[in-house]
């Protein structure tokens, strides 16, 4: 159950965020409507959403889930993989200390994004990524324990964190996609497999019982709702264009 949800406005250097693909440069407008939509989408499922400004400096800010780890027993501030996002830590330790008495920090040689980190009731699957090392992982996996908390590490080859590929719907469920389908990882969940084709919907998010998918996966949607789930379908292409999914758009806890 999560009560509370920080997201941050998408700054008009957005066009600068680092990416793959090749869907063209999102457009600053269209960006802020899918963001106040997505945000108004998080209260109508009951989060008390903190809105924090834009921030021109960093391109990629929107990203918020990268930047921090929201447990239910502390918060942990990462140290993105990427240098260009590094800065983008400055000053969330003063916002997440309004909800946290306690926040712990990945330092180096760590790195850590936390897109690449899953979380499943105590257990926290952590991809080893271009973003995150062996040695963030390590560090995560030693706050956790701390807490009564798991780490497992989940290897990837291809995918830009490990939650593109890969959600947890609760209730024992993920929703899994490509190189993240069959792996001894993720034995014992049931497991929805999204079509090849359909990759980006891999990154839906569950919020209190309802699944958030992004618009134009059609099959995906159809899946979750067969699984049992009610589901609500937004529109975050502006996103996409910069690699961004749904769960990265916010903090939840
Ligand atoms: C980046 O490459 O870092 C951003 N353009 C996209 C970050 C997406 N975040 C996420 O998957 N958690």
């Amino acid at each position: 159950m999560f009560r509370n949800a920080i997201v941050r406005k998408p700054a008009f250097s957005l066009k600068e965020g680092l990416t793959t693909s090749d869907l063209g440069k999102p457009d600053y407008y269209l960006a802020s409507e899918q963001h106040k939509l997505y945000t108004e989408t998080l209260i109508r499922l009951g989060l008390k959403v903190k809105v924090l400004p834009e921030n021109e400096l960093f391109p990629d800010s929107v990203f918020i889930e990268d930047i921090a780890l929201c447990t239910q027993s502390c918060a942990v501030i990462t140290r993105p993989g990427a240098t260009t996002r590094r800065g983008e830590t400055d000053g969330i330790r003063e916002v997440l200390e309004e909800f946290y008495t306690i926040i712990e920090e990945i330092i180096y040689p760590g790195t850590l994004e936390a897109g690449d980190v899953m979380m499943a009731g105590d257990k926290f699957f952590i991809g080893i990524s271009d973003r995150t090392n062996e040695a963030g992982a390590e560090q995560l996996t030693a706050i956790l324990a701390r807490y009564g908390m798991k780490g497992i590490k989940v290897p990837l080859k291809k995918l830009l964190h490990l939650k593109s590929g890969i959600s947890c719907l609760e209730n024992n469920t993920i929703l899994v996609c490509g190189e993240l389908t069959n792996r001894s990882e993720f034995a014992g969940y049931n497991i929805i497999v999204v079509d090849e084709d359909e990759c980006y919907a891999a990154n839906s998010l569950w919020i209190n019982g309802t699944v958030i998918i992004p618009h134009g996966f059609p099959e995906t949607r159809k899946k979750i709702e067969k699984a049992g789930y009610e589901t609500i379908i937004i529109d975050v292409s502006e996103f996409r264009k910069v690699d961004g999914g749904i769960s990265c758009l916010s903090l939840r806890f």
